[in-house]
């Protein structure tokens, strides 16, 4: 079984705001390291190799039939989220395109008895772990491009959470 999700990543450009904007965070937490920046379309949880092909399959099938849709999102909202305790850059989610994507990924995951969210869309970047307090400045506004869906494996060691890609599928402008 492996730890998984899709998630898009951000570009180099967006990396080095994403990191400007940790480096002014208070240090009361963990930092995401760069390389674990992402904002999440849907947390699987547990996954067999079965249920891995069958997606895998499904997401290859569909990004060929072009039915996966690139989309644009704006982040410019700071927030501490008490309950899993972390500072993030959120937007709202405004582009159909972007809404779709969410439900198609959510959808698949529930066809195959995966884990599927149980709040309603708020896509953002997680910036900081076992944060404190929300800190008290305006966030800079980030536009992402979503051009590709990436299939992450979330791996535990000593060194910490690594995320290593699996595989990835264009999305379509
Ligand atoms: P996040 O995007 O809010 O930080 C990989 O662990 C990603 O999946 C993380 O980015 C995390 O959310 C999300 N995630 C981890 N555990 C989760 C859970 N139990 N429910 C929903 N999302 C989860």
């Amino acid at each position: 079984m492996k730890r998984l999700f899709l998630a898009i990543a951000p570009n180099a450009a967006h990396l080095a705001q994403l990191t400007r904007l940790q480096a002014s965070l208070d240090k009361q937490g963990r930092l995401v390291p760069r390389d674990n920046l992402h904002m999440t379309l849907a947390f699987l949880g547990q996954c067999s190799d079965d249920q891995q092909e069958a997606l895998c399959d499904t997401l290859d099938r569909l990004a060929h039939q072009r039915r996966l849709p690139a989309f644009e999102v704006t982040l410019n909202t700071l927030d501490y989220w008490l309950k899993p305790k972390i500072i993030c850059l959120k937007g709202v989610a405004r582009d159909p395109r972007l809404i779709s994507l969410f439900d198609l990924c959510q959808g698949l995951a529930q066809q195959l008895g995966l884990h599927t969210s149980e709040h309603s869309f708020t896509p953002h970047i997680t910036l900081m772990r076992k944060a404190k307090v929300l800190p008290e400045f305006k966030a800079p506004s980030l536009t992402l491009c979503g051009h590709a869906l990436h299939l992450y494996h979330s791996q535990s060691s000593e060194q910490g959470v690594q995320y290593k890609v699996l595989a990835s599928w264009p999305l379509t402008a």
